[in-house]
C-alpha cells in the first residue's frame, strides 16, 4: 500500500535496497505529471523516469520526482548516455537514485560516481535545491546523509561493460548494476535480434548477480514481465522494473479490446 509522505522516510528506500528485500519500481517514459503520481500510488516500491529513451526533459523529471514524493514515493531518473551533469541535477531535484546507461569501463563508472556523491568520495557539486525541502533535512544533515542515502546505478549492457563487470563494481561510489537487458541480448548475440529473455541473458544475470553479491552491491535490472521480475526478485535482484509505461498501456488495452472483440465474434457479430 502507498505510505504518507514523512520527512526523511524518502531516504530509507536506500536502506531498503541494501536489506535484501526485493523491490518493484514503475518505468515512466511519457510526461504528463499524473503518470509518476498515478502508478507512485499504487503498490509500486518507487518510480523511474526514463531520459533516456523516454521523452523526459528538464522540467518533466522535476515534476515526476515531486508526484512520486506527494505519494510517499522515492524516484530513480535513467540520464541520458554519458549526461552526467545531469546525474547531479536529478539528485538535486530530490531523486533518490541515478541509473546510468552504457557504463562500459572504470572510466566511465569513476566519471559517474564522481558527479553523483559529494567529497571525499566524488565531485558533486553542492545545491540540493529541491532535495532539502523534500526530505525535510537541514543542509548539513542532507550532506551527512547524501553519499549513502542516494543510489548510483550502472547499466551493465555491453560485452566491454560485461568483461569490465569485477572492475565496475569495485570503484568506490557506484551502489550496484543496472542490467538492461535488451541492448545486453543485442551485443551477445552479435544484433541478432532483441531478446531480453534468452537463456544467454539469464546466464548473464545469474553472472552479474553473483559479482555484485561478491562486492557487497545491488544487482538489479530492467524486466519486460511482471513474472520476469518476480522470477529475478526470487533469484535476489534488489530492484526490478516491471516493463514501462507505454508497454503496459499496450498491452492492457490490447487484453481488454481482444476480450471485447472476442465476446462479438462468439456470437457471430462482426467488430470494425
Ligand atoms: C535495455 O534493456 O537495454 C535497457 O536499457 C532497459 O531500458
Ligand atoms: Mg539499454
Amino acid at each position: 500500500m502507498s505510505q504518507v509522505l514523512t520527512p526523511h522516510a524518502l531516504l530509507d528506500h536506500a536502506a531498503v535496497l541494501k536489506s535484501g528485500r526485493p523491490t518493484f519500481t514503475a518505468w515512466i517514459g511519457m510526461t504528463d505529471p499524473m503518470l509518476p503520481n498515478i502508478l507512485a500510488l499504487e503498490d509500486f516500491d518507487s518510480i523511474t523516469i526514463d531520459m533516456q529513451h523516454g521523452m523526459h526533459d528538464t522540467r518533466s523529471v522535476l515534476t515526476g520526482i515531486s508526484m512520486a514524493a506527494l505519494a510517499g514515493k522515492p524516484a530513480f531518473v535513467r540520464i541520458p548516455v554519458g549526461d552526467f551533469t545531469f546525474a547531479s541535477r536529478a539528485l538535486d531535484f530530490g531523486a533518490m537514485g541515478v541509473i546510468a546507461p552504457m557504463i562500459n569501463s572504470v572510466a566511465d563508472a569513476k566519471a559517474f560516481a564522481s558527479f553523483t556523491k559529494y567529497p571525499p568520495m566524488g565531485d558533486r557539486s553542492w545545491g540540493p535545491m529541491r532535495a532539502i525541502p523534500l526530505t525535510g533535512l537541514t543542509l548539513n544533515e542532507y550532506l551527512k546523509v547524501a553519499n549513502s542515502h542516494t543510489t548510483t546505478l550502472a547499466m551493465i549492457e555491453t560485452r566491454e561493460a560485461l568483461a569490465a563487470l569485477d572492475d565496475i563494481l569495485a570503484v568506490p561510489g557506484i551502489d550496484g548494476v543496472f542490467v538492461g537487458p535488451s541492448d545486453l541480448s543485442i551485443a551477445l548475440n552479435n544484433g541478432a535480434k532483441v531478446d531480453a529473455v534468452s537463456p544467454e541473458m539469464d546466464k548473464a544475470l545469474d553472472h552479474v548477480l553473483a559479482r555484485a553479491k561478491a562486492h557487497g552491491k545491488l544487482a538489479t535490472a530492467f524486466c519486460i514481465t511482471g513474472e520476469k521480475a518476480g522470477e529475478l526478485a526470487r533469484r535476489g535482484y534488489a530492484m526490478l522494473t516491471i516493463f514501462h509505461d507505454v508497454g503496459l498501456i499496450q498491452a492492457g488495452a490490447r487484453a481488454e479490446l481482444q476480450k471485447a472483440r472476442g465476446a462479438l465474434k462468439q456470437v457471430g457479430k462482426q467488430s470494425y
